[in-house]
């Protein structure tokens, strides 16, 4: 479904506030990149959870895809069959079944395949998951509703079947997909097969070298989500830098045109009414009122807002705020802000996470960078985290930087991955725009610097700011030109199509920099425009101590590599935040040191939540600017 009129209002939107005014984009691109559903607030709507035991089957030679020569088969004959395998064997004592995807045992969904078997956490490749579910009365053909199937992330090529059929398929771990399955349900024992392949290639996104673990598997909720037969897609409700509050709905369904559309902030005494055109699209506004609060993450405010339209209703909790850049400050709601943050790994407390990130799981990690480290903002590295993090970060109050896995050495010169971070920047970007938490969206992470990478990014830059120019646009850059040992100066060209610089620093842990070098260093910016320390840090692991030799590994090595940093830090006069890397000590395959035994142990607490040494620098810190 192709929205411009609706992208059209956010595009006037933008240019005020931005930096750089959003280009009209045309419309085959939009085509390509934007979901044919949005089902926004998928997880606020009636349906049915499909989480729980489903049935999972390795299959490293695939050979659910191709026969023993390699020649493709038909998934819905095989594995993606509606076949009982034991009433069919019964049938005909004669047949041969290799497999019983209903015999093979069971694991918990939402979460990655590791948490079945410990064996498969190196395992990348394909795995089959199954699972039989009865249908409720209104999700049946005669029952007026429309039922879609709807995956909040799998990792990270998803095939899906259902009752012989194949749904369809998707790319990338960490965005919502769905598809549609009205009419295709029965009443009893339908039977849904999703073949999950964690495989990265040159190509993907990310592509097949990170410094973070896969974690392949349905590693968030699947629900069937119920809707009126003429629906609420997505809408985007926000406070425009004009006082503005401002409400883009799009409907899909057959009486779209023309239908009335409503947007009720109670809490505001705010009613806005509009009838949606041809396209199923309105725009409504009206001047915020005096009593409106606005969100910020000493008070975060979130209003009830019902979005209704014919048969259908749907209530968010949604905040109100502005953001915007003047010259090297970062404004929120016309003040400057410092970023007090931290970055994060979508990795819950404990020895064996599974990326399996429940409320409560969301709840114990933002709190502690909250009200333990005195933090304002939050990283979600590397790639969009569940959205179970982003309600709670607009719960909690923390400013949120948002990124897609653009990460090191991705195939920019590939139309076809350009296309995928495209389409994953979009679903990422109508999944969580309402989230006023939502600072800054970023477009890549330490990507070498060259022609094919610039217009790479920048097109993405401007496919953030066309979908949303209310939020900064940002890049992890490491490309600081050093003029000297203690002399940087930040020259990414792409610095021209971001708002907000990042820049990723290791001086003092990378190389042989001694920490009075870090001390020392300056930094100019030839670009006028605020910097962030989107990374830097050590590792340590939780429990070594070395105070007199201060040996790379231990606490107090790591404790001195902040202080020396942020005094480094408090020298940038362009500097406008930071996220050092990271909260938590995170699985790594890559990291198989002594210390680390597939950890990454530059976090500020270990798996379990145990605080190292430079936690209390960085609280410390964060304690006196935020009295600033
Ligand atoms: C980086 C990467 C991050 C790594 C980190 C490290 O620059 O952005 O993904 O984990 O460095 O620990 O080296």
């Amino acid at each position: 479904m192709v929205r411009l009129a609706f992208l059209s209002v956010l595009l006037l939107l933008a240019a005020p506030a931005m930096a750089n005014p959003a280009k009209p984009a045309d419309n085959a691109t939009y085509a390509a990149i934007v979901p044919q559903q949005v089902l926004v607030d998928a997880d606020l709507r009636d349906g049915e959870s499909l989480d729980g035991q489903w049935h999972y089957s390795v299959d490293p030679y695939r050979d659910g895809m191709a026969d023993f020569l390699g020649k493709p088969g038909d998934v819905s004959k095989g594995r993606g069959a509606d076949v009982n395998v034991a009433q069919a064997e019964k049938d005909n004592p004669n047949a041969l079944f290799e497999y019983d995807l209903g015999d093979a045992p069971l694991g918990e969904v939402p979460s990655a395949w590791i948490a079945y078997d410990p064996t498969l956490r190196y395992y990348n490749g394909l795995m089959w998951y199954q699972k039989s579910f009865d249908a409720t009365p209104n999700m049946l053909a005669d029952g007026g509703k429309r039922v879609f199937l709807h995956f909040d992330a799998a990792d990270y090529h998803t095939m899906v079947y259902l009752n012989g059929h194949r749904l369809g398929e998707h790319d990338g771990g960490f965005t919502p997909f769905a598809f549609e399955v009205t009419g295709l349900l029965r009443a009893s024992g339908n039977n849904l097969v999703v073949a999950v392949d964690s495989t990265r290639t040159p190509d993907t996104i990310p592509p097949t070298v990170t410094d973070w673990e896969t974690y392949g598997g349905i590693t968030r909720d699947v629900k069937l989500v119920v809707t009126p037969a003429t629906y609420v897609d997505d809408f985007f409700i926000r406070l425009t830098p004009n006082g503005q509050i401002k409400a883009d709905v799009a409907l899909d369904g057959v009486t779209k045109t023309g239908q009335a559309v409503e947007v009720d902030v109670p809490g505001l005494k705010l009613a806005m009414k509009g009838q949606a055109d041809g396209g199923g699209r309105v725009s409504l506004s009206a001047a915020a009122p005096k009593s409106l609060q606005r969100w910020t993450p000493d008070a975060p405010t979130l209003y009830d807002v019902t979005v209704r339209s014919g048969d259908d209703a749907i209530t968010d909790r949604i905040g109100f705020r502005t953001l915007a850049v003047k010259g090297t400050q970062i404004l929120l709601n016309g003040k400057p802000i410092f970023l007090r943050g931290i970055s994060l790994h979508e990795e819950e407390f404990g020895p064996n996470p599974s990326r399996r990130m429940t409320p409560e799981a969301s709840r114990a990690l933002l709190s502690e960078i909250k009200n333990g480290l005195h933090g304002n903002f939050v990283r979600l590295a590397h790639y969009p985290h569940n959205e179970v993090t982003t309600r709670m970060a607009d719960e909690l109050g923390l400013l949120v930087w948002s990124e897609i896995p653009v990460y090191w050495s991705v195939n920019f010169s590939s139309p076809d991955t350009l296309k995928t971070a495209q389409r994953m920047m979009a679903e990422n970007i109508l999944r969580d725009r309402n989230r006023a938490s939502i600072a800054l969206w970023s477009v890549g992470n330490e990507t070498p610097v060259g022609d094919a990478r610039n217009a790479f990014l920048g097109t993405l830059a401007q496919e953030a700011r066309d979908l949303d120019g209310t939020r900064l646009i940002s890049a992890a850059l490491n490309t600081a030109t050093a003029n000297g040992p203690y002399d940087i100066s930040v020259k990414d060209p792409l610095g021209s199509d971001l708002d907000v610089i990042g820049i990723n620093t290791y001086n003092g842990w990378y190389g042989n920099g001694t920490l009075d070098d870090v001390r020392r260093t300056v930094w100019h910016s030839d670009f006028n425009k605020p910097m962030i320390f989107s990374e830097f840090g050590a590792e340590a692991r939780y429990g070594y101590h070395d105070p007199v030799e201060k040996h790379r590994f231990s606490e107090d090595y790591q404790a001195d590599f902040y202080r020396a940093t942020l005094a480094m830090a408090d020298n940038v006069p362009f500097l406008a935040g930071m996220s050092p890397w990271i909260f938590k000590d995170f699985r790594s395959p890559r990291r198989q040191n002594v210390y680390q035994q597939g950890w990454n142990r530059k976090g500020l607490v270990d798996e379990n939540g145990n605080r190292k040494m430079a936690f209390s620098v960085l609280a410390d810190y964060y304690k006196q600017k935020a009295g600033e």
